[in-house]
Order: C-alpha cells, then structure tokens, then sequence
C-alpha cells in the first residue's frame, strides 16, 4: 500500500488549482480542503426568455434552458430567433461557450442548432466544465452574434 504525505498531497492539490487561473482559493476550514469560488463578475442574471440583439440585428431569445439557470454539467437549450418581421427560419446557429477569465471554451468549441419549428432552434447538449462566468456566444451564419454572459454557479 502505498501512503502519500500531507504536504505533497496539498502541493499537487495546489497545483491542480491553479494551474485554471483567475479562481479564488480559500480556505473551508477543513485542514487541507481548499474551495474554488466561482468568479461570476459581469453576469446578467438568467430570466426564462431572456433576449440579446446580435450583431446583425437578430433577437435572440433563451426560451428555455434545462437547468435553469445554466449550469456546471449537461445543459440543453432551446433559442427563437426573429427579427421585427417575425420568427428567422433557415439560419446556421451554433452556440459557442467561453470562459473569458481564464481564456477557454468546451470541447468540442460549438453546439449545434437544430430548427424544430419556425424560429425555434435546439441547441445539442453541452456540458460547461467549470464554475464561474461564461460568455454563451450564439453564433449566426458568419460574423453574427448574440452573447448572453450568465453565471454557472457550480
Ligand atoms: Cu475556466
């Protein structure tokens, strides 16, 4: 059997930490159990149907979203997409997670959307790896997008 001291325990814990910069450490009181505390700074707060403007004009509503609000594991989402005439049928819209404090996204980068009726688009299941702020990017053909940055509390 083999046996590991305390402080090389704590020394690769450390580094396992920090080695996703931009979290905050701390201790939980617990002797050698440390908490990674998600940074959520510039956040909006998630409402069911929460709607961006994208760059080229569409609004983009999160209909829905399971969990609600998003969070670290397999998330589903569900967009209509419009403009002022009604429901945007026909688009390539992919979602694009990104984690702007640390400088990453998920693997693989983009998730689907698939049109189900006019408008409505379900985006592929995509499981947010970490706690923190995210940067949801919906991608629309090339060189649109709608951002919604939400908090995924962990
Ligand atoms: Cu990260």
């Amino acid at each position: 059997m083999r046996t590991f001291s305390v402080p090389s325990v704590l020394s690769v814990l450390s580094v396992l930490l920090w080695s996703c910069s931009g979290d905050e450490l701390g201790l939980d009181g617990t002797p050698g159990s440390y908490v990674v505390t998600a940074d959520c700074t510039g956040a909006e707060t998630f409402v069911e149907g929460m709607e961006v403007t994208s760059t080229g004009g569409y609004i983009v509503a999160l209909a829905s979203a399971s969990p609600a609000p998003p969070d670290v594991g397999d998330n589903t989402w569900t967009l209509q997409i419009r403009t002022t005439d009604g429901p945007a049928t026909g688009l390539e819209v992919r979602l694009r997670p990104w984690m702007p404090l640390h400088g990453h996204g998920l693997s693989p980068a983009t998730y689907a959307g698939t049109e189900v009726s006019d408008g409505t688009y379900d985006i592929e299941m995509f499981d947010v790896i970490m706690p923190g702020l995210w940067e949801f990017k919906v991608e629309i053909g090339e060189g649109d997008e709608a951002v919604f940055p939400l908090c995924a509390a962990g």
